[in-house]
């Protein structure tokens, strides 16, 4: 596909027989092939998903994590013209197998259907967990009961699970797929514009917005495709509870997270610096958690000691967990980075000289998170 507004620069052949860059001339050439500089892939049936309410403080209040927020995000690469955007391609189940137990995979792609079994008038609410199997509770037995199954397979009652949580969750993950596709196949980058978001998805588990790990498929879609060494950095302003967890005890994957301290700040039970990875994982988790307001200055040296382990891990390739609830005007978050600030973090991202797969997740100041993500994005293009 012929993009008119492409400005990756083109050689042409001068008069004088010299190689010279043009921009791109709107008539048909065969060029030699590019890599394009940033593609982007997004997610088609990303607002099928659109939870109601989530439980907070004793109330249920409308979602923070809303349809507007993708498509903010859409809107400002298109206004800046930063490379293509394409929509996914399929892949088959056993990508999902390689991050999630079956069990789990099979609940969620059945839970609305069951949720509206029990009684027709469910499907016009959604369904929320209210019950949780804590410690000393069983989890290998999964109850026939569907309340059960809820919290069986969940940590939190802020996530519902609408009538279009699955498609869109399962297009999302092709997003992150394809995304690691596309570097796997040379590309310097590629964005997973997607929500529901993934980084607190585990195994078999959903919770603070998440149902599928993004950022996890796209990592073991690039080990599977040859890199041996992947790294994820995270940079959400909410500890990536569930890719830390799938990637604990794993010598190959390497997770880096820069998060509100857990002590005070959602997920609240794991995020602490002292998880560093389990078994034959040992060392390949840090965490770098920071207090209530930070400010770029300080955040930026949790980078750099994220990046600096990322170098001597030896990552052959790197997956951004890309939330911009960091932000100062963010409505749920804590830190105080401003929009400036995103352009730098994306200029630190680039010169790891890596083969980067970014994947959207946080973000809930819905008029800044176009501008925000993308000033990140813009250092890639
Ligand atoms: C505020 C309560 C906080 C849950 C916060 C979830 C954060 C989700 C996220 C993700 F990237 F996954 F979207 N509740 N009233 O930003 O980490
Ligand atoms: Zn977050």
């Amino acid at each position: 596909m012929l993009d008119l507004f492409d400005r990756r620069p083109i050689f042409l052949k001068s008069p004088k027989n010299r190689w010279r860059t043009g921009p791109l001339p709107p008539c048909k050439l065969v060029l030699p092939f590019i890599h394009p500089a940033m593609i982007t892939f997004c997610n088609p049936h990303h607002a099928l998903h659109q939870g109601q309410f989530e439980m907070f403080r004793g109330a249920l209040v409308p979602c923070h994590e809303v349809p507007a927020r993708a498509d903010q995000v859409l809107a400002e690469l298109q206004r800046r013209r930063l490379g293509e955007v394409r929509h996914p391609q399929p892949f088959a189940a056993a990508a999902l197998e390689s991050i999630h137990s079956p069990r789990y995979l099979r609940f969620l792609e059945t839970a609305w259907s069951q949720w509206v079994a029990i009684d027709p008038a469910n499907a016009a609410h959604d369904a929320l967990p209210s019950v949780w199997p804590t410690r000393g509770f069983r989890a290998d037995v999964e109850p026939d009961n569907f309340a059960a199954r809820m919290g069986l397979y969940s940590f939190d009652a802020g996530s519902p699970l609408t009538s279009g949580t699955w498609v869109a969750a399962r297009a999302g993950a092709e997003c992150a797929l394809s995304a690691a596709e596309q570097v796997a196949q040379g590309a310097r980058a590629a964005f997973a514009l997607t929500r529901p978001p993934g980084h607190h998805a585990g195994a078999d588990f959903f919770g603070g917005y998440c149902f599928l790990n993004n950022a996890a498929f796209a990592a073991q879609h690039l080990r599977n495709s040859g890199r041996e060494r992947v790294a994820i950095l995270d940079v959400d302003y909410h500890h990536g509870n569930g890719t830390q967890a799938i990637f604990y005890d794993r010598p190959d994957v390497f997770f880096a997270s820069l998060h509100g301290d857990p002590r005070t700040e959602y997920p609240f039970f794991l995020g602490h610096a002292d998880e560093t990875g389990h078994g034959a994982g040992q060392g390949t988790n840090l965490n770098l958690p920071m207090p209530r307001g930070t400010v770029y200055a300080d955040w930026s040296g949790a980078l750099d000691v994220a990046l600096a382990a990322i170098r001597r891990f030896g990552a052959q390739a790197l997956v951004v967990s890309l939330g911009v609830d960091t932000f100062v005007g963010d409505p749920i978050s804590g830190f105080a980075l401003r929009s400036d600030d995103y352009l730098r973090m994306g200029e630190r991202l680039e010169a790891v000289g890596l083969p980067t797969v970014l994947v959207f997740e946080g973000g809930y100041a819905v008029d800044a998170v176009g501008v925000n993500a993308v000033n990140v994005l813009q250092a890639f293009a």
